[in-house]
């Protein structure tokens, strides 16, 4: 077995390195996240003695970001996020230098916990990045200092491995095992469309961005006839073009198709897709065929389309008491947020950026959706939700009313509530289209963006930028917000915020306003205001 010791020592940190558990875990140059990934080993073991022994998961991945980058993050035994109150910890420890700071950690994790004993059990997936399985080496040896038990589930998409994790901790949630997934996946699909006597859902051409997800949909493509995936840029077994002129991070913030589909001729008024590198953001487009301009349906669209589903089944049942909400982040177009309030008349609530943000919210409603634009997000069902269904159910003896509570309690299993999962959003938004009988053109034609544009500034400190209000305004540097009020104030629905970035070494710009124009305007006014 590997001593503590041996392995600090084969696992040196680099001195001038400072890692930091940011928004989605750590996330670096792969070939200098080694002392990380032997550290996050031990970080998910502690996690899992702390639980008593309850399985923890470690996805490896740098999700959208270029190849050379790479991550690692933990998940919490119901698929969540490492909680908050860990991340300190995690950052002290991925940090410490010297051997004795390492071991006095470690201790002092131990005595916290009720029973040292306890052996811990930690499961691992990467995404195909070439620095992943030298990752995994390490955090395997991470585990193994703590005389943890691992299990390897090689390449999985990051949702995946959220799943597995609550599966093995709840296993009503499903089978713990790949195939699992799949099964669940499918026969929920299948078992929605039989309420409509319908048996498969047509093709929809996807863009996997060269990444992990584009073999786990050829895989669904070859299980079943229900689902059906044509992959493009599906090339898993090429790391150096993951995410590379392609995915949804691309078709998101270049707004326009994937080189790929730029170069060929995609089917007019037909729904496509991108997916990211680990398959946990999903945006969705279409060629308008009256105007042939590519039309972008990102993460506010599908979180106003899951809406409109979800409510128009509710609306179909009487006397079922349940709330629903929907959770955006500043980055949500502002007309997205009209139409959300104005036409389904629900309430809007904004949060931080990143998923543990927006997650924690959502689940303050029996029926909590968030989206991020960027395309991650889900829907989260309350207990609360299954029991009036299920009750509904079993008194009404209307057909159609019967169908509309069965839809909604399958959703619930459809949709993988643990976090963002490109694959299971797009089959849910493949539903709802299929269901509602609307067409992509109707989806876009629910509200009109307002021009936006993203700037990205280097600046010489970017933790001088500290936001308030769900990052809606600054609080420092002092009184730079009052210079971008008036700003502001200069255009007809002017909105701009500047947050320093979780994942990067620069400020992101946002702005919005009533036309281009007026939007570029407004983004370079305020990009000169902070310079
Ligand atoms: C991370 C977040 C993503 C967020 C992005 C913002 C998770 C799992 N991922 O990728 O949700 O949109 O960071 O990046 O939370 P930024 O802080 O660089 O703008
Ligand atoms: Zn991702």
């Amino acid at each position: 077995m590997l001593s503590l010791r041996e392995g600090f020592d084969r696992y040196p940190k680099p001195k001038d390195i400072t890692y930091s558990y940011g928004t989605a875990g750590f996330r670096y140059i792969g070939d200098l996240l080694d002392s990380v990934a032997f550290r996050i080993g031990i970080i998910a073991s502690l996690r899992s003695i702390s639980l008593g022994g309850k399985t923890i998961g470690i996805v490896i991945t740098a999700s959208h970001n270029p190849p050379e980058q790479n991550g690692v993050k933990v998940i919490d035994p119901m698929g969540e996020m490492l909680p908050q109150e860990w991340e300190p910890f995690a950052n002290e420890f991925a940090n410490c230098e010297t051997f004795e700071e390492f071991q006095k950690y470690i201790k002092q994790k131990l005595q916290q916990v009720p029973d040292q004993r306890v052996r811990p059990r930690v499961i691992l997936a990467r995404d195909t990045r070439a620095s992943g399985p030298h990752l995994l080496k390490a955090a395997l040896d991470g585990i193994a200092v703590i005389n943890g038990t691992a299990t390897d589930f090689g390449m999985l998409t990051t949702p995946q491995l959220h799943y597995l994790t609550r599966c093995f901790n709840d296993p009503k949630f499903g089978r713990n095992t790949e195939n699992g997934y799949y099964e669940k996946l499918l026969s929920t699909t299948r078992r929605i469309l039989s309420l409509y006597d319908y048996t498969f859902l047509p093709s929809v051409t996807v863009d996997t961005a060269n990444g992990i997800g584009g073999d786990k949909l050829s895989r669904i493509d070859s299980l079943s006839d229900v689902l059906n995936f044509g992959v493009i840029n599906g090339k898993t077994d090429h790391p150096e073009l993951l995410n590379v002129d392609c995915g949804a991070d691309y078709v998101k913030t270049q707004q326009k198709l994937p080189a790929e589909l730029q170069k060929s001729s995609p089917k007019p008024d037909q729904l496509y897709a991108s997916f990211d590198g680990d398959a946990d953001r999903v945006v969705c487009y279409f060629v308008d065929g009256k105007t042939n301009k590519f039309r972008l349906l990102d993460g506010d669209r599908i979180a106003t389309l899951f809406a409109t589903f979800i409510g128009s089944l509710l609306k179909q049942l009487s006397g079922v008491d349940i709330t629903m909400g929907i959770v955006q982040t500043a980055y949500a177009n502002g007309s997205s947020t009209k139409f959300i309030q104005e036409e389904l008349k629900l309430p809007v609530y904004f949060t931080p950026t990143g998923v543990k943000h927006l997650h924690h919210k959502a689940q303050q409603f029996d029926v909590g959706i968030y989206f991020e634009a960027n395309g991650h997000g889900t829907v989260l069902f309350s207990k609360k939700y299954t029991s009036e269904l299920s009750i509904f159910l079993a008194t009404t003896t209307d057909t159609k009313q019967k169908a509309a509570a069965q839809t909604l309690l399958l959703l619930a299993d459809l949709i993988n509530q643990t976090v963002g999962d490109s694959i299971s959003d797009l089959v849910t938004v493949m539903v709802a289209l299929k269901i509602m009988g609307k067409s992509v053109n109707s989806w876009g034609a629910d509200y009109t963006e307002l021009p936006n544009r993203l700037f990205k500034l280097k600046v010489k400190d970017r933790s001088a930028f500290k936001t308030t209000d769900a990052e809606r305004k600054l609080v420092s540097p002092s009184g730079l917000q009052a210079k971008l009020d008036e700003e502001i104030s200069k255009y007809k629905q002017g909105r701009s915020f500047v947050r320093a970035s979780g994942t990067e070494d620069a400020v992101r710009v946002y702005a919005e306003a009533e036309t281009q124009e007026e939007c570029d305007n407004l983004g370079s006014g305020v990009c000169e205001l902070v310079k």
